[in-house]
């Protein structure tokens, strides 16, 4: 089995997935979950060191606010990882109510517009070189604003903030089709995403957060349309049931991770020069959160080992001669294919654990994180 083409494939893990979540009904809190940035850090490297495969960690701002920048880089790559992409916040403030980069006030867009200025200096400080933006902006009700004006003053406040990029710095611009506004989102789709990036340059490229669409939405197509524009710049990788669940990545549908894997492959962008950053934007509600992680990641491992096993020339073949239940099977093959113990096969010679979570669960890191994490504020979703 051929897998050389996970050699050099990483994911990003984020910050806020360390912390206590839940729904809107009730935060279940655990024991040993992180106080701080530092400790967010912390986890996040022993799932690195677990799977060898999350090499950076994505932070909030303000969620991981710290004295000293420098400082969590050093903590940071002391314990083997990189700080990766940093996210704006712009849906927890009172002046953000009728939204903010988008806002009919020009003090509130150019409030918006300074957040993100203190993000690319975080990233100066950090040596992070992604701008995550996801905008909460959007109408409840129809006639509440002028749909097309905020598409101008959108355009208008994006370019403010692309023009203070360092020519090594990413804008990845994010959509959701829902929440929270229901009405009307400002950037609800893709080509809203996409004709921003054009309009802006180079440097702006979207993001795919896989809980963002209409249930039925065809991901690998909107993969597969990014990629040849070469503007998939992220995925912020989830499962969902029904909204923006935000569960374990290929626990709802490990077929459709496949399918979006499967396109990745054909277009060569699990390789690093694709830029793609392969992020994970979950959150563990009862589940333990170090483990949730490593399955994740492993999850999306197994996803493109399986997608690295189509036979593309047989499946070029099949496509050219019209033969649909052969083309058809071949990727059936492929995704039927168990993988497993190459996998855990290819990590015993990497010195890695065969199975990261059993060795996470027998290595007493979650036990002594309860004991050494004792008193302080345990950090939320948020904060
Ligand atoms: C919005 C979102 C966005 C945020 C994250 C916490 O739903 O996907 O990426 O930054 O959740
Ligand atoms: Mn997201
Ligand atoms: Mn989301």
């Amino acid at each position: 089995m051929n897998l050389d083409g996970l050699n050099d494939f990483s994911i990003e893990v984020p910050s806020w997935a360390y912390g206590n979540s839940g729904t809107r009904f009730k935060v279940f809190t655990t024991k040993g979950v992180p106080r701080n940035p530092y400790e967010k850090i912390s986890d996040a490297a022993e799932v690195n060191r677990l799977t060898g495969l999350a090499p950076r960690v994505s932070l909030h701002i303000p969620w991981d606010l710290v004295d000293d920048w420098s400082d969590l880089r050093r903590h940071a790559e002391e314990n083997g990882v990189t700080i990766g992409a940093v996210n704006s916040n712009l849906f927890q403030e009172d002046d953000y109510r009728l939204g903010s980069l988008c806002n009919p006030d020009p003090a509130v867009r150019r409030k918006a517009v300074d957040h993100h200025l203190q993000c690319l200096d975080v990233m100066r400080q950090t040596g992070s070189t992604d701008i995550k933006v996801w905008l909460p902006d959007g109408l409840n009700y129809p006639g509440q604003d002028s749909l097309r004006g905020r598409q101008e003053r959108l355009a208008e406040s994006l370019r403010a903030i692309y023009d203070a990029l360092d020519p090594d710095q990413r804008m990845l611009l994010e959509y959701k089709l829902f929440e929270p506004a229901f009405y009307s989102m400002d950037i609800p789709d893709w080509g809203t995403s996409l004709l921003h990036c054009l309009a802006l340059g180079e440097q702006a490229t979207v993001v795919l957060d896989t809980g963002h669409h209409a249930p039925s939405t065809n991901i690998e197509f909107i993969v597969m349309q990014l990629l040849r524009q070469n503007r998939l710049g992220a995925f912020d990788f989830n499962s969902r049931f029904y909204a923006d669940d935000d569960l374990i990545v290929g626990s709802a549908d490990p077929f459709q991770l496949f399918r979006i894997m499967s396109e990745i492959v054909a277009a060569g962008a699990h390789r690093p020069e694709s830029k793609v950053n392969f992020m994970l934007d979950q959150c563990h509600n009862i589940e333990e959160k170090i483990p949730g992680q490593i399955r994740s990641v492993l999850n999306v491992e197994q996803a493109l080992a399986k997608a690295l096993l189509i036979d593309q020339e047989a499946l070029a073949v099949a496509q050219r001669d019209g033969d649909v239940l052969g083309a058809n099977a071949i990727l059936m093959d492929a995704y039927e294919t168990d993988v497993r113990t190459a996998l855990a096969d290819r990590r015993e010679e990497r010195g890695l654990p065969r199975d990261p979570v059993a060795a996470f669960l027998a290595s007493g890191y979650a036990q002594k994180a309860a004991t050494d994490r004792a008193g302080g504020t345990q950090a939320s979703w948020g904060a």
